[in-house]
């Protein structure tokens, strides 16, 4: 990047008018793309890696037997002998004829090989409180729960809802629905009444768990009133489940039952039944940008299979020495994936936190590793965007040695974000993994392999072996190296999302009817000379200025890569001359200070990494951006507020009094 040369390509330029941007536009674009830093696997895990290059051949040359092999790692009661059932397409039927229980997989086999004196679980609560769960106690545990959901009359192909906070019963909830064949619909503990009534609505759940409350910020927040307040609403809920976290008042109501009485009367022994590998496993609701969530429908074995695949290929997990913390929150898919189902099918040790990294101080997290000896870390770029933010000097206070391999998710990461990772977490020394995938691939998509890829900061790189991603352009013709376009996925892979629960048609119009026979993920994406992908951010979100389209997370980059920013949000804002204009939001790093100087030094600062035509029309220093529950930023909020529109949907924003704030940092916006 050329983010330290002068201005060379006339970002003095404020407005690009049509025409004029061309030839620059398209040349200094491709500047993101001549990251020229490559980072080599270490040689001893190189030498030691889970998987080598082979498996890449491997799976080329026989992509279904590959899968077929990785199926093996599952414990099945039949074995499947067909892999993959197309003959429906895009309606898949992965290892159709097989039968397995996905809980136990992730719990009783391991008991069973004798690691049931293993932790799986280290739970941190907020306040301090922890408390280390074996494979033996996570057995007994999902076994009592597996019993109580019989005795309150639920029964395999019926849907739970789950609403908890990030605590050990979460997990005892989800797999106690897997052993039983129940689905479960986790729904993000702070989502409204709105949202968990139209997702109890949609499945049609007939028991709800959740709890009296949870901390967060060093504070009790309540769960259970938003849980009454839905319920409410049906007759079809018979049961409430209330896990006792905090102790708070809460309102009491005919059908609710504590999680301690209804479990403590249980046997500890529950034998897990066998379901047919397409059995449904869960049901999670994905924001679309307009209309109802989607319900994205994932089953058992081909999602078992590729989510623990990827767990062990891509942190390389070695269950007997590694601790894997994911700091993601259950209610989002990489806590399905990755905190339940790929960790615990592997028979990892884990830490689950539950609350937030700056409770009861900014280093909380560095404390967590040190603690526990984290090896394996996975996180978003949220997240470390947030910590650049705070400051080096925090993680630099505590012993980080144990960590080997870090992992990003949820969105691009910003090269600078990348390298401040590697630096100031990995300390130099651990290969990063910048996974690429979605609620809808149900598991890691596009990848690097630690004891493999030689990593670029920034780049995803490319499809993981037995995945097939490339890009195409507006006709669906494949780009070449050095091309752009958006992000498709070529044959079916096996933890792809089967459907939208109860709307075979939406599934189609929205995944499969903009490509003939191609899975459009809705991501903008290039391919550089090397081949590797770099994700560009969603298509909505991608900004047309004088004609040229140019995607917010370039932008993004440029700023985060300037010294100052920490973060950056950038939207399209209409603009009578150029039909858009770039305004960007920034959050400063921790010593910088608001100055019209500044905001004129990233404006140029854009210009000269990127050319003219993506020189910011506005920067604008703001305290916080809004996100999503998941720590994506909520581009379509911010735009409302650049156009000076009312605001769309902010249900699913994390706090909503982040937009006041803006608002009111904003009086001359237009
Ligand atoms: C796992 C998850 C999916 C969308 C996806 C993309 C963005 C996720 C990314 C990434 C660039 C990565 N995304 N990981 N973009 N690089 N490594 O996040 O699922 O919540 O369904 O979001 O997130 O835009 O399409 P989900």
């Amino acid at each position: 990047m050329a983010r330290d040369t002068t201005d060379t390509l006339g970002a003095g330029t404020d407005t690009a008018t049509p025409g004029e941007g061309d030839v620059v536009s398209n040349e200094s674009l491709a500047n993101l793309l001549r990251e020229e830093r490559r980072f080599a696997p270490p040689a001893d895990l190189a030498a030691a890696a889970n998987v080598k290059a082979e498996a890449y051949e491997q799976a080329k040359a026989d992509r279904l037997g590959f899968w077929a092999e990785q199926a093996r790692r599952l414990t099945w009661a039949t074995e499947p002998t067909e892999t993959l059932d197309w003959s429906n397409p895009p309606f898949a039927k992965w290892f159709a004829d097989g039968e397995l229980n996905v809980a136990y997989n992730c719990v009783d086999r391991h008991v069973e090989a004798g690691n049931g004196g293993r932790v799986a679980i280290h739970f941190e609560g907020e306040p301090g409180d922890s408390r280390a769960i074996t494979y033996a106690e996570l057995k007994d545990e999902v076994s009592r729960a597996a019993n109580a959901l019989l005795e309150l009359g639920v029964r395999k192909g019926d849907r739970v809802a789950v609403y908890l906070p990030m605590i050990p019963e979460a997990v005892f909830a989800m797999l106690a629905c897997a052993r039983i064949g129940a689905a479960h619909s986790v729904v993000f503990g702070g989502f409204s009444a709105d949202a968990i009534a139209a997702r109890i609505a949609d499945a049609d759940a007939k028991v709800v768990i959740t709890s009296d409350g949870g901390y967060r910020r060093g504070k009790p927040s309540a769960l259970k009133p938003a849980v009454d307040d839905a319920v409410a609403r049906f007759d079809t809920v018979e049961h409430v489940v209330v896990v006792r976290r905090t102790g708070q008042d809460i309102a009491w109501n005919d059908r609710d039952v504590w999680w301690h009485e209804v479990t403590g009367r249980q046997s500890a022994e529950h034998t897990p039944e066998a379901f047919d590998a397409e059995h449904p496993l869960f049901i999670l609701y994905t924001s679309g940008t307009t209309g109802k969530p989607k319900g994205i429908l994932h089953t058992s074995g081909g999602y078992l299979t590729q989510a623990s695949y990827t767990h062990h290929a891509v942190f390389d997990l070695k269950p007997e020495t590694d601790v894997y913390w994911c700091t993601a929150d259950i209610g989002w898919v990489t806590g399905h994936s990755y905190i339940v189902y790929g960790p615990l099918s592997n028979g990892a040790t884990q830490v689950l936190y539950e609350g937030t990294p700056d409770t009861p101080h900014q280093g909380r997290f560095w404390e967590i590793v040190q603690k526990y000896g984290v090896s394996l870390l996975y996180t978003a770029p949220t997240a470390i965007r947030t910590f650049m933010k705070w400051g080096d000097d925090i993680p630099a206070k505590f012993d980080l040695s144990s960590l080997r391999v870090l992992g990003s998710v949820g969105e691009p990461i910003n090269p600078e974000a990348w390298m401040w990772y590697r630096e100031n977490i990995g300390k130099g020394k651990c290969p990063i993994v910048d996974t690429w995938w979605q609620t809808e691939t149900g598991a890691m998509m596009i990848a690097p392999l630690p004891g493999v890829t030689h990593t670029k900061p920034g780049s995803a790189q490319r499809a993981l072996p037995g995945i097939s991603a490339t890009v195409v352009d507006d006709e669906g013709h494949e780009v070449p190296d050095g091309g752009g376009g958006y992000l498709v996925l070529t044959e079916p892979w096996p933890s792809m999302l089967r459907t939208i629960w109860g709307d075979d048609q939406r599934f189609l119009d929205t995944y499969w009817s903009r490509y003939e026979g191609k899975y459009f993920a809705g991501d903008g994406a290039k391919k550089d000379d090397d081949g590797d992908i770099w994700l560009l951010g969603r298509v909505d979100d991608v900004m047309l200025v004088s004609g040229h389209n140019i995607s917010t997370t370039e932008v993004e980059s440029a700023l985060v890569s300037h010294p100052s920013v920490a973060e950056a949000a950038v939207v399209g804002a209409a603009d009578e001359t150029t039909g858009q204009a770039i305004v960007a939001f920034v959050i400063l790093r921790g010593t910088a200070a608001e100055s019209d100087d500044l905001v004129a030094q990233l404006r140029n600062h854009v210009g000269s990494a990127l050319g003219p035509i993506a020189k910011p029309k506005r920067v604008l220093p703001v305290a916080e951006l809004p996100k999503t529950r998941s720590g994506k930023i909520m581009r379509r909020l911010l735009r409302d507020i650049a156009e000076n529109r009312e605001l769309g949907d902010v249900s699913t924003l994390t706090d909503s009094s982040v937009m006041d704030l803006i608002q009111t940092k904003l009086p001359s916006a237009s």
